[in-house]
Formats: C-alpha cells, sequence, structure tokens
C-alpha cells in the first residue's frame, strides 16, 4: 500500500502546482542556532559555546531519507561555520572555513539542503578557529531501521573541558611541548620522510638526541617503540552530556527493556574506554555504520568516533552507570541508566585503577556488514604523520598545512587507499570529510574492517583506509585531535 507521502513524493512533478506539494517544498528549515551559554562545572561558573534550535532541543535529531534542511544562524561576535560530522553533502555545505565556503559573519545565517541517504550516530561542530574546544558541538541523530520501538535511545556527548582559555591552552603547548618523544620520533623517522611532501613549509629535522631522552612526560625509553605519549592537555573536567559525575545526567529505562546507547567523542584531545559495568553490551555500529555485533562491557572510542552498543537492562530496579574512563588515566565522566525505582549512588570521579592507552585491538576485530565492493586501488596516498613538539608542531608528510599546500591528487570514480604511518609517538584519529571509508589493512594484515569517518593511528603503526571517490569536491582530511588540527596535521583532497 502506498502511503500518503509515497504518493506524493511519486507523482509531484503531476502535482507541482498542488498546494500541497508547495507548501512541502517550501516547509521551513530547521534552525540551528549559535549562541553563547554559560555552563556551571565543578561548581563554577563558564562562558562556552552551544548550538541548538529555537525549541531547546540540542542538535539535531531526523530521520533517513529526510533532507537535510537546514539554517545555521550565528549568534555569536564572530564569525563561525558548523561541519557535519561523519555526513557526505555536497562539498559546499559541508562547513569547513577556507575548503568549503566563508564562514558565516556574526548575526548571519547559512541554508543547508541535501539529502540523507544513511542513518546513525554524527555530530555537528564548529570548524572555524578554537571554537569546538569550547563546547561547540551537538548530536546529530538520523534514525533507520535500527531504531526499534523497544529499545529507548540514550545520546552521550562526552567533552574535555578547561578553565584555561583555549588560545593559552596552545600558546603553552607551543611554548612547552614534551620534548622527549618528539626528539625520539625525529630521530626514528625524519629520514624517510624528508623527501616528501609539497609546497608547504618544511620541518627542520631535530638533532637525535645522544641518551636517553630527557622526556617530560616520556615514560620509555629511547628504545625503537617508546610508550605512547597521552593526554597532552590537563583538563579541569570531563563531561557527559554537560555534566560530571557530580551531577550526572539521568536517563531512566524499563525493567528488562534495552537501550541504545549512542556514544559520541565530542572532546577536543581525548580517548576514552567506556564501561557497561554490569550490563551487556553489543557494539552494533561505529561511526554510524553497521558492523557485525560485539559483545563486551569495554569499548574503546578514540575522539571524533561514535559508538552504538546496545544494552539489555536486568529486570527489577535499579541503577547502571555509563562511564567513559580517560585513557591512560583514572579520571571518568558518565551518564547513569535508571530502571523502576533503583537508587543512584554517586559515581566518583576517579576509577580504581588507570586504564592502558587506545590499541587497535577492536578495530582489527570489525567487520562491515556493508563493506565496499572489492575492488583494486587505482590510486595510493601514503601520509606519513611527522611532528616535532618542540614548539607543537604537527604535520603531515612533514608538511604543515597552510593554504599554498597543493591537494592530494584524486579523480572523480576512482577506488583511493589512503596509508597512514604515525611516525610520533601519540596516536592520531585521523578524519576524511565528505567520503565514508573503509579500515582495509592494519600493519599488514589485510581485511575487510570497519567503514567509517574517523580511524586511529596509534604510535609506530601503519593503517590503510579505502574510498571511493563519488563526491566530487575540496575536502579536509586531519587529526581530529583539535590542538594538532591547529597546529598543521591537516591537508585535503580535490577532485571535480
Ligand atoms: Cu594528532
Amino acid at each position: 500500500m502506498l502511503s500518503r507521502r509515497a504518493v506524493l513524493a511519486g507523482g509531484a512533478a503531476a502535482l507541482a502546482a498542488s498546494p500541497l506539494v508547495a507548501r512541502a517544498q517550501t516547509s521551513p528549515p530547521t534552525v540551528l542556532r549559535i549562541a553563547p551559554r554559560e555552563i556551571v562545572v565543578n561548581g563554577k561558573s563558564a562562558s562556552v559555546y552551544g548550538i541548538s534550535q529555537p525549541d531547546g532541543v540540542f542538535g539535531l535529531f531526523t530521520d533517513v531519507g529526510k533532507p537535510f534542511r537546514v539554517r545555521v544562524e550565528n549568534g555569536l561576535d564572530k564569525p563561525s561555520l558548523i561541519h557535519w560530522h561523519g555526513l557526505t553533502p555536497p562539498w559546499r555545505q559541508d562547513g569547513v572555513p577556507g575548503i568549503s565556503g566563508p564562514p558565516i559573519p556574526p548575526g548571519g545565517s547559512a541554508d543547508y539542503d541535501f539529502p540523507l541517504t544513511f542513518g546513525g550516530t554524527f555530530w555537528m561542530h564548529s570548524h572555524e578557529g578554537l571554537q569546538e574546544q569550547l563546547l561547540l558541538a551537538a548530536p546529530l541523530i538520523i534514525r533507520d531501521q535500527r531504531d526499534r520501538p523497544d529499545q529507548q535511545e540514550v545520546v552521550v556527548l562526552l567533552a574535555d573541558f578547561s578553565f584555561t582559555p583555549p588560545e593559552k591552552i596552545f600558546e603553552d603547548l607551543q611554548k612547552s611541548g614534551s620534548m622527549g618523544g618528539m626528539a625520539a620520533m625525529a630521530a626514528a623517522g625524519a629520514g624517510s620522510s624528508q623527501k616528501r611532501g609539497g609546497a608547504g613549509m618544511k620541518m627542520g629535522t631535530a638533532p637525535a638526541p645522544k641518551t636517553a631522552m630527557g622526556g617530560m612526560k616520556m615514560g620509555g625509553s629511547a628504545a625503537a617503540a617508546p610508550a605512547p605519549d597521552l593526554n597532552d592537555v590537563k583538563y579541569d573536567a570531563f563531561l557527559a552530556n554537560l555534566r560530571t559525575l557530580a551531577d550526572p545526567d539521568i536517563f531512566k529505562v524499563e525493567p528488562g527493556g534495552r537501550a541504545l546507547l549512542r556514544i559520541i567523542n565530542g572532546s577536543s584531545m581525548s580517548a576514552f574506554h567506556i564501561g557497561l559495568g554490569a550490563l551487556d553490551g553489543e557494539l552494533i555500529a561505529v561511526d554510524g555504520f553497521e558492523i557485525s555485533p560485539i559483545r563486551g562491557r569495554s569499548f574503546p572510542v578514540a575522539t571524533a568516533q561514535r559508538l552504538d552498543i546496545r544494552v539489555s537492562i536486568p529486570p527489577g530496579p535499579g541503577a547502571y552507570p555509563v562511564l567513559a574512563q580517560l585513557e591512560g588515566d583514572r579520571r571518568q565522566t558518565g551518564v547513569v541508566l535508571v530502571a523502576g525505582k533503583g537508587t543512584v549512588a554517586r559515581v566518583p570521579d576517579l576509577a580504581a585503577a588507570a586504564s592502558p592507552a587506545l590499541t587497535l585491538d577492536l578495530e582489527r576485530s570489525l567487520r562491515a556488514t556493508k563493506p565496499l565492493a572489492r575492488r583494486k586501488a587505482d590510486r595510493v596516498h601514503t601520509l606519513d604523520l611527522t611532528g616535532e613538539m618542540a614548539g607543537y608542531i604537527w604535520s603531515i608528510n612533514n608538511v604543515v598545512w597552510n593554504k599554498d599546500v597543493p591537494p592530494l591528487a584524486v579523480a572523480k570514480g576512482e577506488r583511493v587507499e589512503l596509508v597512514f604511518v604515525n611516525q610520533t609517538p601519540m596516536s592520531h584519529p585521523m578524519h576524511l570529510h565528505g567520503h565514508e571509508f573503509q579500515v582495509v589493512d592494519i600493519d599488514g594484515y589485510r581485511f575487510s574492517g570497519a567503514v567509517r569517518d574517523t580511524i586511529l593511528v596509534p604510535p609506530n603503526r601503519r593503517v590503510t583506509v579505502a574510498f571511493d571517490a563519488n563526491n566530487p569536491g575540496y575536502w579536509a582530511l586531519h587529526c581530529h585531535l583539535l590542538y594538532h588540527l591547529d597546529a598543521g596535521m591537516f591537508t585535503t583532497l580535490r577532485y571535480v
């Protein structure tokens, strides 16, 4: 049976003059307004940014198949622009200043209209200046057949927060860095990557240390595989839906029912382990894309990645914290699911023990349910992830991004593979705009991995992703650790 909507859509041409259709075509866009907001963290108020609808809805919740018809209004006294992380819009609507178009001036607005062809857990954030560091991010949820009426949706947006202004954090990083690790990196990797790179600024080669590193944060020695360098920025708080565990967001759930956790790592610089405590979970999607389900109670999530986890709620009353513990640290944040008359106990901000650094162990076991068609790559780009801690300089193929750096060559219709080779002692979550990619190789192990938009590349690892060049335009490709991005670990690809 055809629904009324199907009839209208199918007969749109014939019915063009109908007032019903005319109204549908001019239905007003969803307004998303960027504005300053005050939040309270650790008992102190802070001025940050937010993006919400006029009725207060934080971010956007919509359905697959509907158009993404949005008007962004800039209520800040400075230019801004919002990127739709994980979506594949026409490139002019991608929301990256200077790449997809100009930022929105103060008081101005910008309109977006493109079809939503797949569902999942996505998010939106500013790509202008250091605004995302001030929490200018929100959920972007596209519901599809994976959403079921018997399953409650729980959206958790994670953030890291500092009372120190981001400009000052960046300046301090540039002044101090954490030299030990990068010196080891320079010694190990500088020679091989000197020849590559484009017209961008060339990095100087740091002198190789003669002795073990005078490392500041590095725990390891100058051996080939030093311990990873974690958490450059010391944050004052970690937030889940803007709250700490002192006053967490609480979700009522059905005893014996099911919930879909949509975990969004919207932090600036932090990776987490998501702990389900007593709940049994099933990871069903990463970055919005379905995988063969993986059962577990702890799942890693790198900066900018998302996890969709189905959990079963035990019968009877109960309270179930869902926690995000910072990698390499004891600090944690989270939300609490409350079933029936369950009582919520205070969850400490510190876990019993520090967590390990994120690895690719889970990544290697992920399998896309809808992989890319099998095809040989037409073009391969090797991207050395490089940098120099003295001065906090981050780069790709030893090129610090600037607008004169030529885009990576790609042609429409090609299958392209990007080989990320991390020559630094820090992990980098690499994000490609405008395309989903599939993880196809980790350190020479070829497999049909997850389809996603952000891949973690740990130190000394080589990870290959494949994508189809099916969305012509000018696209950003960068590390999603925001201060790495701002320092130059950013490049582009362009094809028409
Ligand atoms: Cu990075």
